[in-house]
């Protein structure tokens, strides 16, 4: 959702319903393993929030051994947030909803909701809201309205727990009036999520039949896949514009801004078409019911003859952003497939001095240690078209590679 210009905000509100003002809370485990430094992960919540229509005014992280089973975050730490609410907005006060880094139990949520006495939310749910709001297509809509129903089907409970309380305390097992109101209306509830899940399953199956007709005609054809994939904002849909200078490309500084899958014909020389592939960006700590509910979309990665992986080289956190994105595809299956890493927006690197290069052979003349770990990646500006010869060439030769029978 695109945040309002702060005039027209001001004009529109009385009619237009108040932005949420977000309070982000983190825990960073001490022996963390995979160094995912806790506020950078909490940065990227905060841009999750914006990207989702809410106001970051404050954010906390906690250094823990574990998350508390019960609460996350520890007891004093929860009251110090629950005081913080009824202190100014410039200290960090008068938040509308607290924001979680990690997936929390459905136990969690209620009790901290208790305590906090506001909307809670977790890194799941926040990114499936934004899921839900960017999915254009009737495949991406299916997908997420699963990805949300089984994330809501075990949290359910929370929702009328008052009601099953009330109910238990009526009588011994078996007795009449054990089933009060509430055990019914929870009862009622998870049969329509769990049949809503079945039937979004088997439309999505459906489209996943329609899909694989689609890639055995492309088979037919012979014109080899190639997939673009890489962490979420690193410019794979800016490459895709390059490449196929297509402006009907969805582009935007904000993450998730491409869902679904979008696939164009290029020509990377006289005699080579290629079919090129957009596809969701990857998140660390991507919710499990996407992986899962996206795996048909994704299904197209596994495809292609060739992926190029995209990295936002000048973002702080590239090489961690690289190694999810090589994580997330172990986990699809995908580890072996040729991949060429493409370092982008090298525009954006100074020099000494710095000044910005003006073309890719200055940057190359004071930068020419950049690929020293990665001799085999290739550097390009998806946004001013540097270094798109190189890569159609690269793609290229990996692609008569892959066409040389075995
Ligand atoms: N300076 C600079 N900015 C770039 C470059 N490539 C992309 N961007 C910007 O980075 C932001 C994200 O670009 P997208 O192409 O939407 O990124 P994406 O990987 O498709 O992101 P998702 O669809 O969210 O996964 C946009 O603001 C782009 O304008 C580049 O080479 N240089
Ligand atoms: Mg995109």
């Amino acid at each position: 959702m695109p945040k309002p210009h702060t005039t027209a905000r001001k004009m529109t509100h009385s009619t237009a319903p108040e932005r949420e003002r977000a309070y982000l809370v983190g825990v960073q485990r001490t022996d963390d393993r995979d160094r995912w430094r806790g506020d950078a992960s909490l940065e990227e919540l905060s841009l999750l929030a914006e990207t989702a229509g809410a106001d970051v005014v404050g954010r906390s992280l906690q250094r823990l051994d574990s998350p508390n089973p019960a609460t996350y975050i520890g007891k004093g730490k929860l009251d110090e947030i629950v005081k913080l609410r009824s202190r100014s907005a410039d200290d960090g006060g008068g938040y509308t909803m607290v924001l979680f880094d990690d997936e929390l139990s459905p136990s969690q949520q209620q009790t901290l909701e208790k305590a906090l006495d506001v909307k809670v939310l977790d890194r799941t749910a926040l990114i499936l809201d934004i899921f839900a709001m960017r999915a254009r297509t009737k495949e991406g809509r299916l997908q997420v309205d699963l990805a949300q129903t089984e994330y809501l089907l075990p949290r359910l409970k929370g929702q009328w727990s008052h009601l099953e309380r009330l109910s238990g305390a009526s009588g011994a097992p078996g007795a009449i009036g054990v089933r009060g109101p509430g055990e019914t209306q929870i009862e009622t509830d998870r049969r329509l999520a769990r049949n809503k899940i079945t039937h979004l399953k088997k439309q999505i199956e459906e489209v996943r039949k329609q899909r694989s007709l689609y890639r055995r005609r492309r088979e037919r054809e012979g014109i080899p896949v190639v997939a673009l994939v890489g962490y979420t904002n690193a410019g794979k849909s800016t490459l895709m514009r390059a490449l196929t200078r297509d402006t009907d490309v969805y582009v935007e500084n904000k993450l998730f801004a491409t869902l679904d899958p979008l696939t164009r014909r290029v020509y990377l020389d006289e005699t080579h078409p290629a079919l090129l592939t957009d596809t969701v960006g990857f998140i660390q700590k991507l919710p499990t019911q996407l992986v899962a509910a996206f795996r048909a979309t994704l299904e197209e990665l596994t495809d292609a003859t060739l992926l190029l992986h995209v990295v936002d080289i000048t973002h702080p956190d590239a090489a961690h952003q690289s190694q999810t994105v090589e994580n997330t595809l172990r986990e699809l299956g995908l580890a072996g497939k040729p991949t060429i890493t493409v370092l982008n927006k090298v525009d954006q690197i100074p020099d000494a001095d710095g000044r910005l290069p003006r073309s890719l052979e200055e940057l190359q003349s004071f930068q020419s240690s950049l690929t020293e770990n990665l001799p085999d990646a290739v550097l390009i500006s998806a946004d001013r078209a540097w270094g798109l010869d190189l890569l159609r060439q690269r793609i290229v030769q990996s692609l008569d590679l892959a066409a040389v029978p075995v």
